[in-house]
């Protein structure tokens, strides 16, 4: 291991970097771990897919497990999509999760392809957790997190077959982090990002967009900046898929859940109202 795994101030770049270290070491939102509890696969992303509204129906007393379980599939489904874009992957290939959070992600894409994965955060807690996940799945030989800054990962140049960002390319300057990406693909890898960005149509960020920035102390890009700073950096999109349509589903059936965090409304006022989008961008690294 080297110093820079395990000193988070030598990781954290800037006060920004330090304040969402501070904001997810500290995270322990009901919907995101009572989620995870449904069968050990804890996600920091959304969901897509139809509801089955049956679950408001039935007893009562298990009404909230079935909203639990049901949010819990939707979000499994979205990780479900993303790994379908990532190409032909075999079991020597390594792949990079980054903004890793607490290791879903990467358990699933291990549990798919029987590859390594390295995933990449900011926060101490959370690499701790995913960590402690990995060995309780029984895979922390192929599956390891890092307490790294995406941005400069310290991965050797050419190591990996294919990166991911499920939902975390807003908390970063993208022309800072496709140089690194582009570095550490190699040729004919394969980079996909499932992000919210704001839609350069509407114009600047809605205020539903702007409460969204706030939440989580992020700042939402807007679609353009993805394809320039792609084009920029050797990454050639292959597929764009727009899951705004996909997504409102989980976000009506959230609104609805005890689990709800308050930021529901924001999400469903912004895709709604044109100003945000869900998308799926999958590219190759040429
Ligand atoms: C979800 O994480 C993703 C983010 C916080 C990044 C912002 C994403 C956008 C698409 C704008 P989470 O699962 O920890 O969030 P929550 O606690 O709200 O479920
Ligand atoms: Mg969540």
């Amino acid at each position: 291991m080297t110093i820079q795994e395990i000193s988070p101030a030598s990781v954290l770049a800037s006060a920004y970097q330090r304040s969402v270290a501070d904001y997810w070491n500290r995270e322990k939102n009901p919907v995101n771990l009572r989620l995870g509890e449904v069968d050990g696969i804890y996600h920091h992303h959304y969901g897509v897919g139809d509801v089955d509204w049956s679950v408001l129906e039935g007893p009562e007393e298990t009404r909230d497990e079935r909203i639990t379980a049901e949010l819990h599939r939707l979000e499994c489904a979205q990780a479900e999509v993303l790994l379908n874009h990532l190409g032909t992957v075999t079991p020597d290939d390594r792949l990079m999760d980054s903004g890793s959070g607490r290791g879903g992600g990467s358990l699933v894409a291990n549990r798919r392809f029987g590859c390594h994965v390295d995933g990449v955060s900011i926060s101490e807690t959370q690499v701790a957790f995913a960590n402690e996940q990995a060995e309780k799945h029984g895979v922390s030989d192929k599956v390891r997190f890092h307490l790294k800054n995406m941005l400069d990962t310290g991965f050797e140049s050419g190591r990996f077959r294919a990166i991911w960002n499920n939902e975390s390319t807003m908390y970063v300057d993208l022309s800072q982090l496709f140089p690194e990406y582009a570095r550490m693909l190699r040729h004919g890898g394969r980079y996909v990002t499932i992000t919210g960005c704001y839609n350069d149509t509407y114009g600047l960020p809605s205020r539903a967009v702007s409460e969204i920035n706030a939440h989580y102390i992020c700042d939402i890009h807007p679609r353009s900046s993805y394809f320039k700073e792609m084009a920029a950096n050797r990454l050639v999109p292959a597929a764009v898929v727009d899951l705004t349509e996909a997504t409102i589903p989980y976000w009506e059936l959230r609104a609805q859940s005890p689990l709800a965090t308050g930021i529901e409304k924001a999400f469903l006022t912004a895709y709604k109202d044109g100003s945000f989008q869900y998308l799926l961008i999958a590219a190759d690294r040429v």
